[in-house]
């Protein structure tokens, strides 16, 4: 029987993909002389900090340049940055849809979490005035693996004390959608189909998002 949701954040509830790419150009240029461009912000979505800085790196053919502690005085001057341009945020930067679908689950009974590889995470849905609308946030310090290892959403329906069988995730990221199946949670893509052609039922955008057509895919 389905009881609740597990949220993605960036991507599903708000976007802040063009913050985090804003932020990683200005350090990956100052601090290691790397132009990044769109197609490298696309492969940090989803990934955790340092990974994102790695993964910056080897792009620029840097990765073995720089020792722990200077990696993370990049990261954390590229988290004040970020910080910064998050600071604006108002509940106008949530998604199409969301504010409503959020709504129509909770009338409808049932318990939303979240599970973002953002440690801003709790900040972010302040900000978007949304923190009566979930149950938890997982903290993803405490995690050993990032998507696209199950470990995040298993933890975000633990928060709710549901099964994983009761649950149905949502995210925009093929890791995600992977991390979801992973769990033996009924996944729910919001974007391209092709690139989440793996999840259980696709959405092309947020505005899509149907409640009802999630039930009944879920219960088929
Ligand atoms: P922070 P999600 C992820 O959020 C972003 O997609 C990813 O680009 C970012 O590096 C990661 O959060 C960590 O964020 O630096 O704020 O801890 O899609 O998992 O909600
Ligand atoms: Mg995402």
């Amino acid at each position: 029987m389905l009881k609740g949701f597990v949220f993605d954040l960036d991507g599903v509830i708000t976007d802040t993909a063009r913050y985090h790419y804003e932020a990683w150009k200005h350090v990956a240029q100052e601090e290691a002389g790397i132009t990044i461009n769109e197609s490298v912000n696309e492969q940090l979505k989803g990934l955790s900090r340092m990974d994102s800085l790695e993964t910056i790196l080897k792009f620029g053919h840097k990765e073995n340049r720089y020792t722990d502690t200077e990696k993370a005085v990049m990261a954390s001057e590229k988290n004040d940055y970020y910080l910064k341009l998050i600071k604006n945020m108002t509940p106008k930067d949530i998604l199409p849809g969301m504010k409503d679908f959020l709504k129509a689950l909770h009338e409808a009974g049932y318990r939303a979490s979240i599970a973002s590889a953002s440690k801003n995470a709790p900040t972010i849905i302040d900000r978007l005035g949304l923190t009566t609308s979930f149950d938890g946030i997982v903290d993803p310090s405490l995690l050993k693996k990032g998507k696209p290892d199950p470990e995040i959403f298993e933890r975000a329906a633990e928060l709710l004390q549901f099964d994983n069988s009761e649950v149905v995730g949502l995210e925009d990221a093929s890791a995600g959608i992977a991390g979801i199946n992973a769990a033996g949670q009924f996944s729910v893509g919001i974007g391209d189909k092709t690139i989440l052609k793996d999840a259980d039922l696709i959405f092309p955008s947020t505005a899509d998002v149907d409640l009802k057509a999630i039930e009944k895919a879920f219960n088929d």
